[in-house]
């Protein structure tokens, strides 16, 4: 398969969780991505500093709070991730939750763990080529390289 986009409805999608979450329940949070059955390829806890969190943000570059969304993603560790399987960008972003978290639905990780818009703590990709783009960027040696020996229980 190729090494990231669309294959055979499999897509791969990065979702990074920021800071604020670190020391709550970041392992739930990864939990229900694995509950889902989607497939862990790649994970990493890591600081970033400003010029890589512009380039993460690069599209958002003109809006007013681009300033802080920076300084938040840069004010404590990340923990990057890729995850992979059909539909897991559309479903992922299901799982996260509205932007708002005023909006976002209980039992979604925004709708459980966020309050404030600008600190609604995870990020997921929103295209194929976004996620393209950010996986590049954030794990620039690729995906870890293993396969999981689950795959028959979750797809038909
Ligand atoms: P994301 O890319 O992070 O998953 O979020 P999104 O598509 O749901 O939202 P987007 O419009 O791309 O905004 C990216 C992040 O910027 C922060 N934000 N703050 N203060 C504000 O009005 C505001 N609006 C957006 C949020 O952290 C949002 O996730």
């Amino acid at each position: 398969k190729g090494t990231y986009g669309v294959s055979g409805g499999v897509i791969e999608e990065l979702v990074k969780l920021d800071e604020s979450v670190l020391g709550l329940q970041v392992g739930d949070i990864i939990s229900r991505f694995e509950k889902k059955g989607f497939y862990l390829k790649g994970m990493k806890f890591i600081n970033v500093d400003r010029p890589f969190a512009e380039k993460h943000y690069e599209d958002l570059s003109a809006k007013p709070f681009f300033s802080g969304l920076v300084d938040y993603i840069i004010s404590g560790p990340v923990v990057a991730m890729i995850w992979e399987g059909k539909n897991v960008i559309l479903t992922g972003r299901k799982i996260i939750g509205a932007t708002n978290p005023a909006e976002s639905a209980p039992g979604t990780i925004r709708g459980d763990y966020a309050i404030e818009i600008g600190r609604n703590i995870i990020h997921g990709s929103d295209s194929a080529e976004g996620a393209r783009k950010e996986i590049a960027l954030w794990f620039p040696d690729g995906p870890a390289n293993w396969q999981s020996s689950v795959h028959h229980w979750i797809y038909e």
